[in-house]
């Protein structure tokens, strides 16, 4: 047997799929081939479209899921929700300020985190993560949720609210058929999340009830840093300089054992790996990053052949950390990364937490880096 099937072996034995998982896992393996990169840097693995390499030895990012995920049957597509925001409906309230309205809708809906692999899903719209909310510091946030799914469920944001916004029991949990009207001005500026507060916490948490809630400065609050926070806010000249992505960080318990078999960003195992992210090489880069995973306490982002500056929370306008290439989360931490590849080769680069057995199971990705995007 080789190494990989030893650690195959010990894996599915580690996390118990024999006694029931690997059924529900649609006999989709995640099994060792040479990444088709074709790029200079890994030259010396030749492309393989499948089956086994000729050489398991140090196949660098080798092991990846087999197959296609069906983005169609989703709904949703992991490199669309990317760039992908919910910006809401806007109006001005008669005291001149920006009304912006969101609506939201839990329902239960089967969906493909790797190929072949099926989970049961809790969603918010229809997508796991749900929608990417953003607005802009200092406006008044409405959002009309509805509950079409089969069990109670809330909008808990991480946020300035009062208490009867704050989507836990007793305020604004809602029965499957209700709605309830969450409403609060946008604060503090940030790179922020929502949740589902029903109980079980972990269980509606992990089934799929989690999005990014991200809050733009407004410039005229920050006289001082104008030009940094109008880079930030959606829609102006400054931030369309900047190649933005939203990545949320998650995992699925497919057999329900308190413990997780497939990571991700953004849901689908490995979709960045074969799908890489394309980024054109003179503008500067901002991730929106979020972590969601249940069960393992810490996550962790580290990015290849770079280092970036890092917002915790996103709430500041300097970087609470400079010069990194590895930031660690526990759940419901997240912040901004800024990186640029400006005086790098084009290539392929890689991200993945330094967790090497969540790398394994679905959460590593791939920029491309390019010259122009054609
Ligand atoms: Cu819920």
């Amino acid at each position: 047997m080789g190494d990989i099937s030893i650690w195959l072996r010990d894996r599915i034995s580690r996390r118990g799929l024999l006694s029931g998982g690997l059924a529900a896992a649609g006999g989709t393996t995640i099994c060792a081939t040479s990444v088709a990169l074709g790029q200079s840097t890994h030259g010396q693995h030749k492309a393989a479209a499948a089956g086994p390499p000729p050489d398991h030895a140090g196949a660098h990012g080798a092991m990846i899921t087999v197959g296609e995920v069906d983005d169609a049957r989703n709904g949703f597509d992991p490199s669309v929700l990317l760039t992908e925001w919910d910006i809401g409906t806007v109006s001005r309230l008669p005291d001149g300020r920006t009304l912006r309205t969101f609506e939201v809708t839990a329902e239960d809906k089967e969906i493909e985190i790797a190929p072949g692999i099926m989970f049961p899903a809790w969603t918010y719209n229809g997508r796991v993560p749900g929608p990417s909310l953003r607005a802009t510091e200092g406006d008044h946030l409405r959002i009309v949720f509805k509950n079409s799914g089969s069990h109670p469920h809330s909008m808990h944001f991480h946020g300035i609210h009062a208490a009867r916004m704050d989507g836990v029991p007793g305020a604004g949990l809602i029965d499957p058929g209700d709605e309830f009207v969450y409403e609060f001005d946008a604060r503090p500026f940030g790179c922020h999340l929502y949740h589902c507060h029903a109980l079980p916490l972990k269980r509606h948490i992990h089934k799929g009830m989690y999005g990014a809630f991200v809050i733009d400065p407004d410039p005229a609050r920050h006289p001082d840093q104008a030009e940094i926070a109008r880079s930030r806010l959606f829609g102006t000249l400054e931030n369309a300089g900047w190649q933005e992505f939203v990545m949320v960080m998650n995992a699925f318990d497919t057999n329900f054992d308190n413990e997780n078999e497939v990571y991700a960003v953004n849901t689908v195992a490995h979709a960045f790996m074969k799908r890489p992210i394309k980024i054109v090489r003179d503008r500067p880069v901002r991730i929106y990053l979020v972590n969601v995973v249940e069960f393992d306490p810490i996550n962790s982002f580290h990015l290849h052949a770079n280092f970036f500056d890092y917002y915790e929370q996103g709430t500041t306008l300097v970087p609470t950390l400079r010069t990194v290439d590895l930031i660690t989360q526990v759940q419901a931490q997240r912040g901004i990364l800024e990186f640029t590849y400006r005086d790098h080769e084009t290539g392929l680069y890689m991200f993945h937490p330094h967790q090497s057995e969540f790398t394994e199971l679905g959460w590593a990705g791939m920029f491309d880096v390019v010259e122009a995007v054609a």
